[in-house]
């Protein structure tokens, strides 16, 4: 650092960042003509869009500088949350408002000729993740800059995000979605490089007391150079880092040789396949496929990640021992649990520690979040492949299993299956590495992201470790979303309303400060405020549609919204039935008796893992039947069925603040918990949804009369299934007429769909459609009668919101550091 006689100079010419109009039109000015080399003659929106973005990002990075200044001198305990999916969705909205000068910045853009909403609406996606587990990272990243903790997020720079989905002729298309063009939130920090060995193989030695050592040699070498993103607090000036791993091919790496013989082509592989690791982000959601390239993904990222923690912690020159008082890390899902072995290698191999040592560090510095009890999602590697990849890991994890199956058989001696049961190696053809066994038996705590889904994990796919190592180490978190941008970015006008009924924007720091709503209920101003903030929530919604599928609907109809990833267990094929059963129900209906009935618009969003083909199948059929339905006279406004392509988080802060009723209808005990059920609560309105993760907290904190639940109970799935598989299995007359419908090629070729008919008719139908289907149907009866009130919906809608305190991801954060962390924020003077 500088000496401190010249540190003056320094100090005199420290940047300040704008804090006015003027100040902020002088550096967007500043930036297009210097930065992007424009002119006013030349600046279209997109410049506009980054002279802005820059505006702010270099105020962010002064702030993220004395952050991490801060940090560092109060020598705290730092949280690292490994994360392999980061879906950040737009920065600069977000940046705007939690600096607090979105305002100085509308009135600055006007000035030179633009509007805010323009420009905002050129950012690219931040589309780092596929689903819940990627945008619930990115909510804890927000909470954890707006409650000051001392926290990192280390994640992948993949080049390419989720694919940009197109829907041509009904079908799914996927578009690679190429997004660093220009990225003005990231910092490139080419001095920040990591070597990541692979391949290569193990010598044994002694050292000078006759102890064995391991060396890893050989193989080869590929670099992780950092790319920093600022995260910024909300009404704080703590603007934490993201810190995103790309991999380039390492110095060493390029032939010149080859190079010089002309033998470009070759020369230049080696590159293109080390620069392959990062490159793109796997577009399954709750799916493990087991891609070599994948494990490479995983060790690239966790090796980089430790070795930028552990280097800082070696800064501060403190014994090992005292690794877990300075650092926590927590593992989001079993993707980064290859750290666990990483760090356990380093501290035996490079840092000479022994075994227990070690290993009581790593196990005291990690946590483990269970994302999903799906067994097609449970990580595991085959043994052969991890033995080639990464010799050395291998071993330890051969090692870390013998020494616990050793503690295992103490406990229980001359019990043989729960040593198999439990056993991190799976005796199968291959034999494979169980991730969550891997991770459970080195981290400290364990937790699922909902009640019920933390009892499921307990009671079903780890109950021999809670027997192994008792309830303490078990525990649960449920999730929670940011209102930052879930409520004031995605729907400023409640934001505000909101405001002027609480105690002002308080409520985006403390969102129990909702519950003061209920003060207002009885206002009849104040409701009629709310319905017509929903209301000019839907007409934005209903030009979009309009814009982009040219389909008129009706902004007073009900909006029912099911947007989220397409998965059999998410079943949106329930939902599609269901509108089916109305169509068909309107169409056999007089028109007089039509004339009663409610209109309604179902609105379905979200991306199909492309090799996930029923997937793509639910997706066409949603679109054939929208073909059909949509322009048939005898139905008009009474029924339109509207697929939203490319859903995506900016698409989100659209569409859920217009929702009138979202559908989480999971079958029981397979979500989770599910984060989008509280994004909808949130914005006003209700939900249609199952007894299945976080449903059944919400319904507990709003009241069950605020919410339409249905279905079967996680506790009868089982015998459920297995009557389908072993008993008669017979299907819902009116679920029957649906089926007829689709055979009868009412919705085109009826081939396309058979597969689906037939999995819920004559293959056990795994996801109990048919047993949930006539409680469904009814249920949505209850919505329309219901919706007719609109004075007592808007009611329910008010109280809801009123009791959604809970569902901050500000609570789930200061939960994690209490509970797994123990780390504290760092107060700022
Ligand atoms: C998801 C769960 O499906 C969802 O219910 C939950 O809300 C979310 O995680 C956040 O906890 N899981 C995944 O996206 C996944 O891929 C391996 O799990």
């Amino acid at each position: 650092s500088i000496p401190e006689p010249q540190r003056e100079a320094w100090k005199k010419h420290q940047v300040q960042g704008f804090t006015d109009k003027d100040g902020f039109e002088k550096e967007v000015v500043r930036h297009v003509e210097t930065t992007l080399a424009r002119s006013l003659f030349n600046c279209d929106e997109g410049a506009a869009y980054s002279a802005t973005s820059l505006a702010f990002r270099d105020r962010l990075i002064t702030e993220w500088n004395k952050t991490q200044q801060r940090q560092t001198t109060a020598d705290t305990k730092r949280v690292y949350y490994l994360s392999l999916e980061f879906l950040m969705g737009r920065a600069l909205d977000n940046a705007m408002l939690n600096v607090g000068l979105k305002d100085v910045a509308r009135g600055g853009i006007d000035e030179l000729g633009f509007r805010i909403e323009d420009i905002i609406e050129q950012e690219h996606d931040a589309a780092l993740g596929n689903g819940g587990l990627g945008r619930l990272a990115a909510c804890f990243l927000d909470s954890l800059a707006s409650l000051n903790y001392p926290a990192w997020g280390y994640g992948l720079r993949y080049r390419y995000g989720i694919f940009k989905q197109e829907i041509i002729n009904g079908y799914q298309v996927e578009v690679p979605d190429y997004w660093l063009d220009f990225n003005p939130w990231e910092f490139p920090r080419h001095d920040v490089t990591v070597d990541i060995q692979f391949y290569g193989n193990v010598r044994k030695s002694q050292d000078d007391n006759g102890k064995t050592v391991c060396h890893w040699e050989g193989g080869e070498i590929v670099t992780a150079v950092a790319y920093d993103m600022p995260i910024p607090g909300y009404a704080t000036p703590s603007t934490n880092n993201l810190r995103l791993w790309s991999s380039k091919a390492s110095s060493g790496e390029f032939d010149f040789q080859k190079f010089n013989n002309g033998d470009y082509e070759s020369s230049v592989a080696d590159q293109q396949r080390a620069e392959t690791i990062s490159a793109v982000l796997y577009p399954n959601d709750n799916l493990d496929r087991g891609k070599e390239l994948r494990l490479k993904q995983q060790y690239f990222w966790v090796a980089a990640s430790l070795y930028d923690i552990v280097r800082r912690f070696k800064k501060s020159k403190r014994a090992w021992r005292e690794f877990p008082d300075q650092v926590a890390i927590q593992l989001n899902d079993t993707h980064p649990t290859l750290a666990v072995v990483e760090l356990q290698r380093i501290l035996v191999d490079i840092e000479g520690l022994e075994w227990d040592e070690a290993w009581n560090i790593v196990t005291s510095t990690f946590g483990y979040t269970n994302h999903t009890v799906l067994p097609e999602a449970l990580e595991k590697w085959p043994v052969g492949l991890m033995q080639h990849l990464l010799p050395r890991h291998l071993q330890i994890i051969y090692d870390i299993n013998l020494f616990f199956l050793q503690s295992v058989e103490k406990k229980f001696p001359n019990d043989r299956d729960i040593l198999t049961s439990v056993s991190i190696i799976e005796e199968s053809q291959p034999k494979m590495v169980r991730m969550a066994y891997l991770a459970i038996v080195g981290s400290h705590k364990v937790n699922g992201v909902a009640e019920l889904h933390s009892d499921l994990i307990q009671t079903t796919i780890f109950k021999d470790f809670v027997k192994i190592f008792g309830t303490d180490k078990f525990t649960n978190v449920t999730n929670g979303i940011t209102p930052r941008r879930w409520l004031h970015q995605a729907n400023p006008r409640l934001s505000e309303l909101i405001a002027s009924k609480t105690s002002g924007h308080e409520f985006l720091k403390d969102l129990t400060q909702l519950n003061k709503l209920e003060l207002s209920i009885d206002d009849a101003a104040f409701r009629k405020e709310w319905a017509e903030i929903k209301y000019a929530n839907k007409v934005r919604l209903t030009k979009y549609i309009k814009k982009t599928l040219d389909v008129n609907v009706n902004p007073a109809a009900l909006f029912d919204v099911q947007v989220k990833r397409i998965h059999e267990y998410k079943r949106q094929q329930l939902n599609i039935f269901g509108v089916i059963h109305r169509y068909l129900a309107l169409k056999a209906m007089s028109p007089e008796e039509r004339k009663k009935q409610l209109p309604r618009v179902s609105i379905f969003g979200g991306k199909a893992a492309p090799g996930y083909w029923m997937a793509k199948q639910i997706i066409h059929l949603i679109n054939n039947v929208g073909a059909v339905v949509n322009k048939d006279p005898d139905i008009g406004d009474l029924l339109k069925v509207i697929y939203l392509e490319d859903y995506n988080v900016s698409k989100a802060e659209m569409i859920v603040p217009a929702s009138d009723l979202s559908e989480h209808i999971s079958t029981a005990g397979t979500e989770a918990s599910g984060t989008s059920n509280m994004k909808f609560v949130l914005n006003g309105g209700l939900i249609i949804g199952t007894c299945d993760g976080a449903n059944i907290e919400i319904t507990r904190e709003i009241g069950q009369e605020n919410i339409f639940l249905f279905g079967t109970l996680s506790e009868d799935v089982e015998d459920l299934r297995h009557a389908h598989t072993y008993g008669s299995h017979t299907v819902d007359a009116d679920l029957n007429k649906v089926f007829d419908a689709i055979q009868s090629g009412t919705f085109g070729e009826p081939n396309d769909f058979g597969a689906m008919v037939a999995a819920v008719r004559d293959h056990g139908d795994y996801y109990l459609v048919s047993d949930d289907f006539q409680s469904y149907i009814d249920t949505q009866k209850m919505v329309d009668n219901e919706y007719r009130n609109q004075d007592e919906w808007v009611r329910k809608c008010i109280r809801s919101v009123a009791r959604m305190g809970f569902f901050s991801s500000d609570r789930c954060i200061n939960e994690y550091a209490e509970g797994i962390w123990n780390v504290e924020p760092l107060a700022i003077k």
